[in-house]
Formats: C-alpha cells, structure tokens, sequence
C-alpha cells in the first residue's frame, strides 16, 4: 500500500486529493494545524477514528513553520509521496502579512525538502510542489507555457517562485523526484470564501434569499484561467506517476473576467444583471428575477457594487494557460467546464442560503460574514 503525507490536507485541494488517494487505495496522511475551532470540516466525511483498527487515513498536527515538527511527522510516515499544498494562499493577504507568507510559502517548502533529504528519504519519497500561475503575474507571453518567464506581483507570488526553483534545485542537486504543477486558478464548491469565485456565488446565494443586500468586490476586468479542483488534484497524483519527474502547466485554455463570473453566477441563481458604469462608479442592476430562485430580488435593486478596497497594490490583470504539454505528455485533459463548475457552486451556496433563511425565518440568529 503506497503511503502519502499531504501539507494543506484542511484546504480545498487537500481534501479532494485525499478523496482521491483513498479511493486509490493509498494510506492518507496530512497536516492540520492547531486552531481554537475545528478546522477540517472539508475532510470530516472521510475522517476515520483513529481507534479503528488499519485505517487509512490519519492527521498529525503541524505546521510548515516548524521544522522539527515537520521532521518527526516525515520520519514517522515515511511516505511515497509528499503533496506540499499547505501554504497562505491569499494573494490580497499576501500584501499584509509578507513575512508569515515568505514563511510558509517559500521557507515551509524548503523546510520539506530538508527534512526528506535529512532523513535520507530522496531516494524514496516523491516530492509535489504546489506552484502557481501567479508566477507570471506581469505576463509575458500570451497564453502561459512551461517557458514563459515569471514576473511575480505580490509577496505570495514571490514565495512561491522560491519554493518553484528550491524544487527544481533539489531534484537537480539530489537526484530526487519532485515536481512542480503550475496551476492557473481552480474552484469548487469547498473553495475558500474569500476568493472571487466563492465569494461571488455565496454572495449571490445570499442576495437571492435576502441574508444580503449588495456584494462588493474589487477589479472587475481581471481575467482568469478557471477550472475545477477535481481535475486538478487528478493531475496532481499523475505527475508523481511518471519515469522522470518535470513540471507541468494545468490550465482550461480559457478565460473569463470576474464580470462574466458574476453575471453567470447571477443567471444561475435567476437573476438577470445589466452592468452599467467603469472603474469604481461601476454596478449590476437587477432587470429580472425568478421567485423560485431568487425571491428577495426585485428588477431594479442595485446588487453588486465595486468597492476600492478590494483593488491590490499590484495588480495581475490576465492569466491564460496553455495545457499541451499535459495533455501530449501524460494524457491530461480538464473535463468540468467553467459552465458546469459555475452551476455547482451557485447550487451548493443557494443550498446553504435557503437553510438559513429557513432558521433566520424562524427567529434565529444567522451571521453572514463577509469579507
Ligand atoms: P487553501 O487556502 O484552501 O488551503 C491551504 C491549506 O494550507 C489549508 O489546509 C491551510 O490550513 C494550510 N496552511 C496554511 N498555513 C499553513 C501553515 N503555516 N502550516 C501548515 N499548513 C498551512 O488553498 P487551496 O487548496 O486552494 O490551494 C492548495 C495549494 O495550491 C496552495 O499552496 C495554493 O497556494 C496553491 N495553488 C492554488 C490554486 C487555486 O486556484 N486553488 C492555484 C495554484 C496554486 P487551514 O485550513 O488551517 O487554514
Ligand atoms: P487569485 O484569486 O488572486 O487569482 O489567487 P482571487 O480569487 O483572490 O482573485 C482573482 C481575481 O479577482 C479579482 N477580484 C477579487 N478577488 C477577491 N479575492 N475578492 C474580491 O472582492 C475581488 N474582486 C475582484 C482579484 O483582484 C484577482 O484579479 C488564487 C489563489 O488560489 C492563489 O493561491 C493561486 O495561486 C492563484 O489563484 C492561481
């Protein structure tokens, strides 16, 4: 039975690549950090009870700030392979907390690759690098392969630039497997609120079943290479599946502006928008509404807003992904479309709406958070 530590096993793609390596047949391990809530409501249906005898599936707490915590969990584990995801992945965030992020980001990696090389496990243990299409951040080259140069624009980004070449310096100095995937953006519905995409579908949920008024987000032209996080994790085991190890761009080949996204996301939810306005004085006024869907919107109210807060010191405006190295090399294609992965979304969050204006009918308090 093959044995996988993943970093990040709590996030979005942590959880879907458990799911994966489980039904795979591997034996799950993950870092989870200590909080003073629980954390790890994306994996609690596949959580087993450590007491139950041969389970497949066990979390340690950790974190890639801790490196001697990161040498017992991976001198314990002994894995085949290691999936680093865990990383602080707002790009926004990254603005404000720099240091934290260079920390985790690029040092965490670092921190991993030591620690398997330490215990003399290079030989063993294939290594995944979670990079990213921030990479290119000021972009170079339209669409975005495997050898258009990096540009990074936000101290995330410049992380994980560390973190991209520590990976491929350690397989050229020690001769070990690791990989990296450059991946454009990839949503679900387990995607982080506070991203564009979730952020938008939940807020449209909210709006459609009256928890909310107005959304307010940041720049609407930015343009992104969006695709599903189920196809992504796929990709994530294949490249550790290989004769040699190499990076790898995964990416749709398609774009959208965050308009579009929302302007989808509204016509799923019932509501026709009309976008009027630029820059800031930009809006989205309602012109139609389906009770069904939406029954607290009426044609007319004004519902998504651009609030400057959200604009970034540095900006990255358009990212395109070319994928055929991928698709020749190991036969990789997405299957979801943004459409279908859009439908999803906006399905799960009205889901979740309508319980709780079903509570909030009934005299209970419901706190929307927003950020
Ligand atoms: P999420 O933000 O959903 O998950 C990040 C994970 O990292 C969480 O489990 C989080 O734990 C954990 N984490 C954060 N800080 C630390 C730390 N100090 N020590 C250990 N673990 C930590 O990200 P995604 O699942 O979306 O992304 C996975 C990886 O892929 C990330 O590295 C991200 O940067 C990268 N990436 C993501 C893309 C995307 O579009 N989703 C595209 C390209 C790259 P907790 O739950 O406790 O917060
Ligand atoms: P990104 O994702 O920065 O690409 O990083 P995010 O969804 O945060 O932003 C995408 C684009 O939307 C614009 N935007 C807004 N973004 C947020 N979060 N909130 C808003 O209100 C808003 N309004 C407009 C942003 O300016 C940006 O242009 C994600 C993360 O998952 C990274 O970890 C990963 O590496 C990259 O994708 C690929």
């Amino acid at each position: 039975m093959k044995r996988a530590l993943i970093t990040g096993i709590t996030g979005q793609d942590g959880s879907y690549l458990a799911e994966f390596l489980l039904e795979k047949g591997y034996e799950v391990h993950g870092i989870k950090r200590r909080a003073s809530l629980f954390n790890t409501q994306r994996v609690d249906h596949i959580y087993e009870d450590p007491h139950v005898e041969n389970s497949r599936f066990r979390l340690h707490y950790g974190d890639l700030t801790d490196t001697s915590n990161l040498t017992r969990i991976l001198s314990e584990v002994q894995p085949d392979e290691v999936y680093n995801l865990g990383a602080q992945s707002h790009v926004a965030v990254s603005f404000e907390a720099p240091e934290y992020t260079a920390d985790v980001d690029a040092i965490g990696t670092l921190r991993l690759l030591e620690a398997i090389r330490f215990l003399g496990l290079e030989k063993k243990t294939r290594f995944y690098q979670a990079s990213t299409s921030e990479l290119y951040g000021l972009v170079q080259e339209i669409p975005q392969t495997e050898k258009t140069p990096f540009h990074p624009r936000s101290p995330y980004a410049v992380a994980k630039m560390y973190a991209y070449w520590i990976t491929v310096n350690y397989r050229e100095a020690y001769g070990m497997y690791a990989c990296n995937g450059i991946l454009f953006n990839h949503e679900s519905p387990r995607r982080g609120e506070t991203f564009v995409t979730r952020k938008i579908t939940r807020g449209i949920a909210n709006i459609a079943q009256g928890l909310e008024k107005c959304l307010f987000l940041g720049n609407m032209d930015a343009l992104r290479d969006w695709g599903h996080a189920k196809d992504y994790v796929r990709m994530q085991w294949m490249m550790l599946q290989q004769n040699t190890p190499d990076d790898f761009v995964i990416a749709t080949g398609k774009q959208i502006s965050v308009r579009e996204f929302v302007r989808m996301s509204a016509q799923e939810a019932g509501i026709v928008l009309e976008f009027s306005g630029s820059g800031v004085d930009e809006v989205a006024t309602v012109v139609s509404a389906d009770p069904a869907t939406a029954p607290a919107v009426k044609p007319g109210d004004v519902i998504v807003k651009v609030d400057p807060r959200y604009f970034r010191p540095a900006e990255v405006e358009t990212l395109l992904g070319n994928p055929a190295k991928a698709k020749e090399k190991l036969g990789w294609v997405p299957e979801i479309t943004v459409e279908e992965m859009c439908s999803e979304m906006v399905a799960s969050d009205l889901d979740t709406a309508r319980q709780h204006a079903l509570l909030a009918a009934h005299g209970h308090k419901v706190s929307v958070s927003k950020e």
